[in-house]
């Protein structure tokens, strides 16, 4: 893709996302971090920019939208995302990357549509959408942010299953439903770190 065609992406994303200037630099913000990650773990460069430029593509859509996208589009939907639509936002982004954004790359897309849960044995291009998703600059919220910051140039397993742990513990504090996907990542990133130490 020339400069050009992803300065097109980048406007088509801006548009796709409405007035919310926070989702867009959000988006920016995850991009060039997943660049970043990208070169240190030996991604195509240019497959990581795009797949965080387009990760959010489809949160700016209400729950029934969500809902109604997958089922005119044959996309399964599991009981546990009938009850929390918002989660769906990974797997309809995924299908506007191909049908909106003419993106033809399993990998990015398998990327945008497991970006919130993560999913075992990920990719080294689904674990940098996933991190990066959690440590753009622009984000500011989470207390553990610095540290994850550095742990991940360094060892981005480790990151990924500090970010799990940390999800977990705030979805439970808040008495949120947690999707068993999400489970499922910790427990596998958590196995990867534990076996390390034996
Ligand atoms: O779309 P973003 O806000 O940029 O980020 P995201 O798609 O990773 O969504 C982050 C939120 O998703 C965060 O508040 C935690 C939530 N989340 C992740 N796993 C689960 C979950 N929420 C529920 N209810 N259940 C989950 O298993
Ligand atoms: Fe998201
Ligand atoms: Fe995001």
């Amino acid at each position: 893709m020339n400069n050009q065609s992803i300065t097109e992406l980048r406007k088509k994303v801006k548009a796709k996302l409405g007035d919310n200037k926070n989702r867009y630099w959000h988006t920016i913000g995850v991009a060039n971090t997943c660049a970043c990650l990208a070169m240190r773990y030996n991604v195509d460069i240019e497959k990581a920019y795009i797949a965080g430029l387009l990760h959010d593509c489809a949160k700016c859509l209400p729950d029934d939208e969500l809902l109604y996208e997958c089922k005119m589009n044959s996309v399964e939907v599991t009981d546990f995302e009938y009850k929390s639509p918002y989660l769906l936002h990974g797997k309809v982004g995924a299908l506007y990357a191909r049908t909106e954004f003419g993106i033809d790359d399993d990998e990015i897309c398998s990327s945008i549509k497991y970006h919130t849960t993560g999913k075992p044995e990920m990719s080294k291009l689904e674990e940098i959408v996933f991190i990066a998703d959690y440590i753009e600059p622009y984000r500011n919220k989470a207390d553990d942010l610095d540290e994850i910051r550095s742990i991940v140039f360094v060892d981005i397993e480790k990151a990924i299953y500090l970010v799990c742990e940390h999800t977990l513990e705030y979805l439970k504090a808040n008495n949120k439903p947690i999707d068993k996907t999400t489970v499922d990542t910790f427990n596998y990133y958590h196995k990867i770190i534990c076996e390390r130490k034996l």
